[in-house]
C-alpha cells in the first residue's frame, strides 16, 4: 500500500496521495497549488500514474492544484455535484466508487461544512476533509453550510463507521495527524456528549473571522483551480483571468459568501423600476436595455470581478456575454437571479414601489395581444389572427435565441423607470 500524508503549512491543509502498489495507479486528495512541485516530484519519483484528483469540497482558504495536476499528468478531476462547481471532469454523488488499479474509494456525501462536502472511504481509513477534524469540525457559516446537516453527516454517517477506522482530516491547526472514529466519538469537543441542539448552538456562535484568502480561493476553486504556472514567468498562479479558466456562474448562496468579504461589483441589470422595489445591498443598477460596456470599462478595471444579476438569470447571462465580448475578463452571472437569492432566504432591501417583474409583464402583454388577435380575427376581420400568430412566433424566437424584444420595449415604459 502506498500512502502519503502531506502538509501545506500556510493553510494547514493535508493532502493525501495513495496508490496501488502493483499497477502504480494513484489518486490525490485535496492538493494545494503552492505544493504543486512537491506533489509532482513525489508522483514522478515513485513512478505513479495519477488517475484522479479528488476534492473533498470547494475550499475557501487555499487554491486547489486540481487543474494544474490535470494539465501536468492527464488525471481526471472530481468534486461533488452539490458544489455547483465548473471545470471539473467528474461530478460526484454519494455512493459513487472511484476505481484505480485494484483499489476503490467510496464517496460519502457529508454536507454541512459546505453543501457539497464529501468524505472518501478507502480501506481502513476515511479522508474527512473539513467535515470531521481531529477534536473539531469544519465551520458552517458560509458556502451553504448548515450545522443541522453537519450533525447528521457526522453522527448518522461517519460515526456509523467502525470505531477502528482511521480519520485523516483536511486540516489540523495544532499539528495532529490522525485519529480514529472511536476517539472522535469519545473526545471530539464539538460532538462528544453533546445533543444535536447543543451542537447547533455551538456552531452558530463560533464567530470565526472569514478565511483570509476566501475572496480569491472560492471563485478560483469553483472554476477548477489554478492553471499550471508559466515556466518562464514568476511562479504566479493564473487564476480566473483567462478565457476558459474563469468562473462563469455562481449560485445565489455562493454570491452571498463572496460578497460578504467585499471587493466584487454586483451589477443588477433589471429595470430601474424592478430595482427600486427590491434590491440586494451593495448592488449597482445597470439596466440591461441601456447596458453600455464601453462606459463600464471606463468605470471598472477590465479584470475587476463583475457579477451580473437579474430576476431569473436570463438577462444577466446576456449581459455577462456582452461584457466579456467587450473585454471584461472576470464576469460571472448569478444563477436564478433575485428569485434564487430570495428562495435561499437571503436578505433584500424592499422599496415602496410595487412594479411587477418584467418577465410577468411580458407574459401578460403577450397573452393579452394573443387573445385580442383571436377576438379581432373572429369578430372584425380574419387578418386579426395574424396578430396572435405573430406573438406566438415572437415567443418561439425569444425562446430559441434567448432574447426578448418585447421585454426591451416594456423596459422603456415609464412605470419601469425608477421615478415616474
Ligand atoms: N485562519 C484560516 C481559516 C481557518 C478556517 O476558517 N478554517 C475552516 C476550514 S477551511 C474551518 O472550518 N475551520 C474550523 C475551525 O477553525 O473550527 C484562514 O484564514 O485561512
Ligand atoms: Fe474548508
Amino acid at each position: 500500500m502506498f500512502f502519503r500524508q502531506l502538509f501545506d503549512p500556510a493553510s494547514s491543509t493535508y493532502t493525501y496521495l495513495i496508490a496501488d502498489d502493483e499497477t502504480h495507479e494513484a489518486v490525490i486528495i485535496d492538493p494545494v497549488i503552492e505544493q504543486l512541485d512537491r506533489d509532482l516530484k513525489l508522483i514522478r519519483e515513485h513512478g505513479l500514474t495519477l488517475m484522479y484528483v479528488l476534492e473533498t469540497h470547494v475550499h475557501a482558504d487555499h487554491i486547489t492544484a486540481s487543474r494544474a495536476l490535470k494539465q501536468a499528468t492527464g488525471a481526471q478531476t472530481a468534486v461533488s455535484s452539490d458544489c455547483n462547481a465548473q471545470g471539473y471532469d467528474r461530478m460526484l454523488e454519494g455512493g459513487n466508487v472511484i476505481l484505480f488499479g485494484r483499489e476503490d474509494i467510496l464517496v460519502m456525501a457529508t454536507p454541512g461544512h459546505t453543501s457539497g462536502s464529501v468524505c472518501y472511504l478507502w480501506r481502513d481509513r476515511v479522508f474527512t476533509g473539513d467535515t470531521l477534524l481531529i477534536g473539531g469540525c469544519g465551520r458552517t457559516d458560509f458556502q451553504n453550510g448548515s450545522a443541522e446537516s453537519l450533525w447528521m453527516s457526522i453522527v448518522e454517517n461517519l460515526f456509523r463507521l467502525d470505531e477502528q477506522v482511521l480519520v485523516y482530516p483536511g486540516h489540523d491547526y495544532k499539528g495532529r495527524r490522525v485519529s480514529t472514529i472511536g476517539e472522535e466519538k469519545q473526545f471530539n469537543a464539538r460532538v462528544a456528549g453533546k445533543t444535536r441542539e447543543e451542537f447547533i448552538e455551538i456552531m452558530n456562535n463560533l464567530n470565526l473571522p472569514l478565511p483570509k484568502r476566501l475572496q480569491e480561493a472560492v471563485p478560483a476553486n469553483l472554476a477548477g483551480g489554478a492553471r499550471l504556472p508559466d515556466p518562464h514567468g514568476a511562479r504566479q498562479m493564473q487564476v480566473a483571468r483567462e478565457p476558459g479558466n474563469s468562473l462563469r456562474s455562481v449560485a445565489a448562496q455562493q454570491l452571498a459568501t463572496l460578497s460578504a468579504s467585499g471587493s466584487l461589483h454586483l451589477l443588477d441589470v433589471r429595470t430601474p423600476g424592478e430595482f427600486a422595489s427590491l434590491r440586494i445591498a451593495g448592488s449597482i443598477n445597470v439596466p440591461f436595455d441601456r447596458l453600455d460596456p464601453a462606459a463600464l470599462l471606463a468605470r471598472f478595471a477590465a479584470d475587476a470581478p463583475l457579477y451580473c444579476m437579474c430576476q431569473t438569470g436570463t438577462r444577466s447571462q446576456l449581459a455577462a456575454d456582452r461584457l466579456r465580448a467587450a473585454g471584461f475578463s472576470n464576469v460571472v452571472h448569478v444563477d436564478g437571479g433575485t428569485n434564487a437569492w430570495i428562495a435561499a432566504g437571503l436578505s433584500v432591501i424592499r422599496g415602496e414601489r410595487k412594479v411587477i417583474s418584467l418577465e410577468r409583464q411580458v407574459r401578460i402583454a403577450a397573452g393579452l395581444l394573443s387573445v385580442l388577435g383571436v377576438i379581432a380575427g373572429a369578430l372584425i376581420h380574419p387578418a386579426g389572427y395574424a396578430l396572435s400568430a405573430l406573438i406566438g412566433a415572437g415567443l418561439v424566437f425569444a425562446g430559441v435565441t434567448n432574447s426578448c424584444g418585447m421585454s426591451t420595449v416594456l423596459a422603456r415604459l415609464p412605470w419601469n423607470q425608477a421615478h415616474v
